[in-house]
């Protein structure tokens, strides 16, 4: 069977490995999740107990979740390298402490930010020492991600990979939460115009905004998450 990864809305970082398998170019199959409904039900901890997206329900059938884990997933079966390179290779070692870092501090770093966001009962003192811990937090983290990026157009050269995917689905939340003007970090500012002029990142944000939109025709499709729980709920 075809991967099927079962993305989150809105604005999930999930989005980024939609635009990993279009690069990637093998045929898979897409399940959305609302984020806020569908994902906190109980039902769903039959694919990730952790309430969380993305998950990845393998070509075994088996749900594998961590977005680590699904990008080592997707690595290990780009024999061509459209989005990786050798393993063993110095490139690949950059890519991963990259995509360690978006996976890890980046994104962490707008966790207070969502907790204030998304509180059920509104505390106004405590979301206020939140949005300082997160703001403080995104613009140290943004700081750090500005010295990393090198000079190539994308992360790793001349075309995106998984680092790009890893990074376009989460620095977009630098806008969500208002914390500063992109162009005070222009290397990333210019970066993440790049990958989002992408048809891929395009075609992912389409999709994640539940509109049509015609990709490279490796996707063969939608299945219900009802379905995808069913069929491979544990
Ligand atoms: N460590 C997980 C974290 C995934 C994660 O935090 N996903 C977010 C969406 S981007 C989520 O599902 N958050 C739970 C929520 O929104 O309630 C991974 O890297 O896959």
């Amino acid at each position: 069977m075809e991967p099927i990864l079962l993305y989150g809305f809105p604005a999930g970082s999930s989005m980024g490995l939609v635009a990993a398998l279009e690069w990637l170019g093998q045929p898979y199959r897409l399940a959305r999740v609302d984020m806020l409904g569908e994902m906190r039900r109980p039902d769903y901890a039959r694919l990730n107990p952790r309430h969380e997206t993305p998950v990845l329900i393998t070509d075994r059938g088996q749900p594998l979740t961590e977005t680590m884990a699904i990008a080592a997933w997707l690595e290990a079966r780009d024999a061509d390298r459209r989005i990786s390179f050798d393993p063993a290779s110095p490139e690949a070692d950059r890519m991963h402490q990259l995509m360690g870092f978006v996976n890890s501090g980046f994104t962490g770093a707008f966790s207070a930010l969502w907790v204030a966001m998304e509180m059920a009962q509104p505390d106004p003192a405590y979301q206020e020492a939140l949005h300082r811990f997160g703001r403080d937090a995104v613009m140290q983290r943004h700081d750090k991600l500005e010295g990393m990026i090198g000079e190539t157009p994308f992360l790793l050269g001349e075309l995106p990979c998984l680092a790009d995917g890893l990074l376009v689905g989460v620095a977009r939340w630098l806008d969500i939460h208002a914390v500063a003007d992109p162009a005070r970090w222009p290397k990333l500012q210019a970066l993440r115009q790049r990958i989002e002029a992408e048809p891929a990142v395009r075609y992912a944000l389409a999709l994640e905004a539940g509109d049509t939109a015609a990709g490279t025709g490796a996707c063969l499709g939608h299945l219900p998450l009802a379905e995808v729980i069913a069929r491979y709920g544990r």
